[in-house]
């Protein structure tokens, strides 16, 4: 009698069969039975399949979400670093701003002394010598009388702001807050109240220089004009104060033309 050891199996997938069957003796449970174990490792290899697929696409996914995480965290650095080069940026540009205004005024400044036009420490620009009193002291300052008096002294007067340049120099001094409230300039209404004229008898018909709601000759009667920088609007860079009461540093000009 013929036997036949049918063994089979499906151990990579944990399932291990060894059954001896007498192929004589019962040959169609004997076909039967390899049917089973087909179909039995067939549905196991489909399993093991579906599974690895699974465990594949959960691999791939939880590599995107580690990758999103971290490329999440760079952006995030790469936002703080940009916006703390933007602030050294503003930085570096405000004081290279203030660094190219001061060469500036210093060229300005030793031009018109080397060059024999103007005294020495004074600034040309636009043929005039201009006079800032804060260049010899940062403290004293004048009412307007006493500060037209020193101009005249120096061969000089109140400056008189007659075009686009001279109002530029007064920006570029005024601009740095450093002088206080402002600069008596050579500009009045002593004569006729509400009627400008500058010291070179020329009269002020302009309204576009005066500060919101200045000239108001405001308290005890405000006749001289000032000029001081107006961070709203630069071209508003005037007022009028009180000539004998309110102390200000102030501009002296000599016109050279
Ligand atoms: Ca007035
Ligand atoms: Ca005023």
């Amino acid at each position: 009698m013929h036997r036949e050891n049918m063994q089979t199996s499906c151990g990579k997938f944990g399932m291990g069969f060894n059954i001896s069957v007498n192929q004589n003796d019962f040959p169609f449970s004997y076909y039967m039975m390899n049917i089973s174990f087909f179909l039995i490792c067939s549905g196991a290899q489909a399993k093991q399949a579906s599974l690895q697929v699974s465990h594949s696409a959960a691999s791939e996914v939880i590599s995107e979400v580690t990758f999103l995480r971290s490329n999440h965290s760079d952006v995030i650095g790469a936002e703080k670093q940009a916006t703390s080069a933007l602030a050294n940026a503003i930085k570096n540009h405000t004081q290279l701003k203030e660094q190219i205004d001061w060469r500036d005024i210093n060229n300005l400044l030793i031009s018109g002394s080397t060059c024999g036009k103007c005294p020495l420490g004074w600034l040309i620009f636009n043929s005039s010598c201009f006079f800032f009193s804060y260049t010899e002291s940062t403290t004293v300052k004048k009412n307007w009388h006493k500060s037209r008096e020193d101009c005249i002294k120096r061969g000089a007067d109140l400056v008189v702001i007659d075009n686009q340049q001279d109002h530029t120099i007064n920006d570029m001094r005024s601009g740095r807050d450093v002088w206080g409230n402002g600069f008596w300039i050579g500009l009045t209404d002593m004569e006729s109240e509400g009627t400008w004229v500058w010291l070179n008898n020329v009269t002020e018909v302009e309204q576009r220089y005066w500060m919101d709601g200045e000239p108001n000759d405001g308290h005890i009667g405000e006749d001289c004009g000032v000029a001081v920088f107006s961070n709203e609007n630069p071209w508003k860079t005037r007022y009028d104060g009180a000539c004998s009461q309110k102390q200000l540093q102030w501009i002296c000009e000599i016109n050279q033309s």
